[in-house]
């Protein structure tokens, strides 16, 4: 089970970027990490970042059949050791795929306590571990997070429990993670209420529970400050899945809800494309509307099946998608602090180790393609010029006082009437926007 962690994948160099003709299919075609692209590299704009828990914590299993993938670190007799082996492997894929950032639960990297005094203790000793692997490779933590979903403790919720002992016990292992995150070095910190929600109403007082959710987050923030973590808290917003309603809805309701609690100043939104799509919603509507409100912190990069109503987290590779996404992260200035986390998992018959690597690499390669293409839309102004001119008259000095709320609502009928105003409507161009999107992939 110690065995070197490159025995898994094969003793295999890092791969590396060989340009759109390449035929070995663990290279990047796309993804050339030192590439300027919009006055940045393209290491710097994507910002990737591996995920703990698909990747190496989860068997394969579905509803209706367990364990296909079989990996060497999942069986063993002593915890701590199988995730020291657990770790060697992670942080050799890392290195293969040449990623700049990893992401973690504290379960999915230290064996669970049996009370947070065990826990701390574990994820102590994995930090130990993570230091020197950080220290030895370069690699940096994105986020870190508490999973407070899983234990049979949280089936009724963490914050929201209708116990508060519950509700303890959720703050003694975010502050162990919190405090982990801080100790590695994390940009940032993430909070999924996955069970932040009900099952019924029948037995919910939803006021209840969104106080409780508010004060549980205000208690992070304070706690954020008082050990001096720079990075922001963010929030990722799902609309249900695994209970049926989520507090966490979408970016329009977490902005509704920071701004309750008052918590803006501290929280962000981590947005995934597939909890964008069970709200209803498109990836690229989460990410403008995010970055309208200011409230874009980062990305947890996947996919769902349009066919499939849940959240099938595979791994990203539609540019025509990302490019609409990544047009909108860079417009908005692109990533600060945050980064493409690929919170997706390899299918269930993907049972290779080499089936990680083309996942990611095929995934990353999608990225780039898409991060060129927005680039070259911005640069051309492709939809920000067409946009610019729709909206042209609210430039203009009476749209303007309007905005500024410099004209009452009599004042602009006034004028409306007395200038026998007869506005003409104007075409939205969807298909002419639609070709020049198509033109750009
Ligand atoms: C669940 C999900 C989580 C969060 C971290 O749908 O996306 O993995 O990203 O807890
Ligand atoms: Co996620």
């Amino acid at each position: 089970m110690n065995a070197p962690a490159t025995r898994f994948f094969g003793a295999l160099e890092p791969i590396r970027f060989q340009g759109t003709d390449a035929t070995d299919p663990l290279s990047y075609r796309w993804y050339d990490k030192n590439r300027v692209v919009a006055g940045r590299t393209m290491a710097e704009h994507l910002r990737f970042a591996v995920c703990y828990w698909h990747s190496f914590c989860w068997p394969g299993g579905d509803p209706f059949g367990g364990e296909t993938f079989l990996r060497p670190w999942m069986h063993g007799v002593d915890p701590m050791e199988m995730a020291k082996a657990k770790a060697d492997v992670a942080f050799d894929l890392f290195r293969l795929l040449d990623v700049p950032f990893f992401t973690f639960h504290d379960v999915d990297a230290a064996p669970e306590g049996a009370n947070l005094a065990e826990q701390a203790k574990n994820v102590a000793a994995i930090c130990d571990v993570f230091e020197k692997k950080i220290e030895e490779t370069g690699v940096k933590l994105l986020w870190g997070t508490a999973n407070l979903f899983s234990h049979r403790r949280y089936m009724a919720g963490a914050a929201t429990n209708p116990d508060p002992e519950v509700f303890a016990y959720a703050a003694g292992q975010v502050r162990i993670a919190l405090e982990a995150t801080k100790r590695l070095g994390g940009a940032n910190y993430v909070l999924w209420g996955g069970r932040e929600g009900y099952e019924t109403l029948l037995n919910t007082d939803m006021k209840r529970e969104l106080d409780q959710f508010g004060r549980f987050l205000a208690m992070v923030a304070e706690h954020k400050h008082k050990i001096g973590f720079d990075g922001p808290l963010l929030i990722e917003p799902k609309p249900r899945e695994p209970t049926k309603h989520q507090y966490d809805f979408d970016v329009a309701t977490v902005y509704g809800f920071l701004e309750r609690y008052d918590l803006l100043a501290d929280v962000k939104v981590n947005i995934e494309q597939n909890h964008a799509l069970l709200a209803g919603h498109s990836f690229e509507h989460e990410v403008m509307l995010a970055n309208a409100l200011g409230i874009f912190g980062s990305i947890d990069i996947n996919r769902g099946d349009a066919l499939l109503g849940w959240d099938t987290d595979q791994f990203a590779m539609d540019v025509g998608e990302l490019t609409l996404v990544f047009h909108e992260i860079l417009k908005g200035g692109g990533f600060t602090t945050g980064g493409m986390n690929f919170d997706a998992k390899i299918r269930r018959q993907s049972i290779d180790p080499a089936d990680l690597l083309h996942a990611h690499v095929g995934s990353i390669d999608a990225c780039a393609r898409a991060l060129l293409n927005a680039a070259a839309m911005l640069e051309k102004r492709t939809l920000t010029a067409p946009r610019e001119a729709r909206y042209a008259g609210w430039d203009g000095a009476e749209g303007q006082a309007i905005l500024a709320g410099k004209r009452s609502l009599a004042e602009v009928a006034d004028r409306a009437t007395a200038e026998g105003l007869d506005p003409q409507p104007r075409s939205g161009r969807q298909e002419f926007l639609e070709g020049e999107v198509m033109r750009s992939l």
